[in-house]
């Protein structure tokens, strides 16, 4: 059995948290393969998607050729439709490091719209994309002309991708144009096992999956922090579902049965959205293209406001095959906060439920971070996964979004004390929330691509 490293043991934090920045780079560094980054060193061998948009937002800050190059081997594994998979296959990865596997998946045996280069999943995930170009962008600014030349011509590659990307999303996932995107796979939504999932999951009666190993829970040192046997199952069964389908949007949508308007999902694309329309702006692109991303960001917004609850103070997902709200309080319900748009009021009202004891002013965390999914839930876990434990990318997600809403305290306590815990305990994939102990890999990804995304931004407090 193959172990994953306990994750390092930082140096006690300074002031500024000057340590953890070279840590945070060297993580990437290490963990680094030919043009692009894995998410850690061992539980996850290949590219996946939106693990590579934070750490090109990461690596923005101090290899810009790197941070391109990162994308770039993404995005040329986009779907003829315009989906980006939520896996490329690395073909030289260890064999039987990781499952289900590019044979499982067996995309481009399937679909004539798979690339016929890279080997891919069938699945995507979070759109967080155009953000990372966007920083790209950003960081060129005032650097030599040489640099932001080679980041305009980035730019002019990339916004085509961008824009068939988010045209996807906004058609073949929304067919009902709601505004909100619907997802075929928790894997979809990148909080696998949230309980968000747990009552679309339980209606579906599970066929006979081909029998598989798991290699996932070789690579951590407990396997309760990873998803159970029951949860994977069905995992494989809707792939073997989707599969059936040879991943066609339409039969999908026809008879899949899981399919979900998953909120997080579609405010990162509201966000992506603003920032596309910067992109559009710094490449000159038509004003029919101006017109399709304005409008798409408002249907985000209103679709995203008719999910609100007012009881929960949270955006709940939506189960498309029941039309009902999926009430369960996890980290997604902040979703109106990284849409962005909000009226002062509706502000007050997510901040609230933020700042309560189903959240960050719950009096037993070991520091004042989101749990993924709130401690008064009854599919909470502390360490089980997305059942419970804080997530520094999801605090990443929620800082950002109170920075662009006008929120600096808060935006400088979540930036604080995500750094101290990184400072503490290493660049974990998730912690404990009472005891901060670092859980699931050490050395994963886009845990320190956030920490130098953070150290990069002057903290306004
Ligand atoms: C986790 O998901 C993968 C499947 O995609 C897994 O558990 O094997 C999630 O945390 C997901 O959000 C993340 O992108 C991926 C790689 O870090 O790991």
């Amino acid at each position: 059995m193959q172990e994953e490293e306990v994750p390092k043991t930082l140096k006690p934090s300074s002031p500024g948290f000057r340590d953890v920045n070279p840590l945070a780079a060297g993580v990437l560094e290490r963990n680094g393969v030919k043009s692009w980054t894995k998410p850690a060193p061992s539980l996850y061998p290949h590219q996946w998607s939106w693990d590579s948009a934070f750490i090109a937002l990461g690596l923005a800050h101090v290899d810009n050729r790197r941070a391109t190059d990162e994308l770039e081997a993404l995005f040329s594994a986009q779907w003829k439709t315009g989906k980006v998979p939520h896996i490329v296959f690395d073909p030289e990865a260890p064999p039987k490091s990781y499952f289900p596997d590019a044979e499982r998946w067996n995309s481009n045996g399937l679909s004539e719209h798979a690339p016929s280069g890279p080997r891919t999943s069938g699945l995507c995930q979070p759109p967080v994309h155009a953000l990372a170009v966007r920083r790209i962008w950003e960081t060129a600014q005032g650097k030599d002309e040489r640099r932001l030349e080679n980041a305009r011509r980035f730019l002019r590659g990339n916004y085509p991708r961008l824009l068939s990307w988010h045209r996807y999303l906004a058609t073949a996932r929304d067919p009902e144009r709601s505004g909100l995107v619907t997802i075929y796979h928790p894997w979809e939504s990148g909080t696998d096992n949230s309980p968000r999932w747990d009552g679309p999951l339980d209606r579906i009666p599970i066929g006979e999956v081909p029998t598989y190993t798991r290699r996932d829970v070789q690579h951590v040192s407990d396997p309760s922090h990873r998803p159970t046997d029951e949860e994977y199952d069905r995992f494989l069964w809707l792939l073997e579902l989707l599969k059936r389908a040879r991943y066609e949007e339409a039969d999908i949508y026809g008879e899949h049965p899981f399919l979900v308007k998953d909120v997080l999902f579609s405010a990162i694309l509201v966000a992506a959205n603003e920032a596309l329309l910067e992109i559009h702006a710094a490449v000159g692109a038509s004003e029919e293209d101006r017109t399709t991303i304005e409008r798409w960001i408002e249907r985000g917004r209103e679709g995203l406001d008719e999910q609100w609850d007012p009881a929960l103070g949270l955006c709940l997902d939506r189960d498309v095959l029941t039309g009902e709200p999926l009430r369960v309080r996890t980290v997604a319900g902040f979703a109106p906060l990284i849409s962005g748009g909000l009226g002062e009021r509706r502000v007050a009202d997510v901040l609230q439920t933020l700042d309560s004891p189903a959240f960050v002013g719950n009096p037993q965390l070991h520091r004042p971070l989101p749990p993924s999914t709130s401690p008064g839930e009854p599919g909470f876990h502390p360490r089980s996964y997305w059942r419970g434990p804080v997530w520094p990318v999801a605090n990443w997600l929620l800082w950002w979004s109170l920075l662009r809403a006008g929120e600096p305290e808060r935006a400088h306590s979540l930036r604080h004390h995500t750094l101290e815990e990184l400072a503490e305990s290493g660049f974990a994939e998730y912690f404990e929330p009472f005891t901060g102990e670092p859980l699931g890999s050490g050395e994963q990804s886009w845990t320190a691509a956030i920490a130098l995304d953070m150290l990069a931004t002057e903290d306004a407090v």
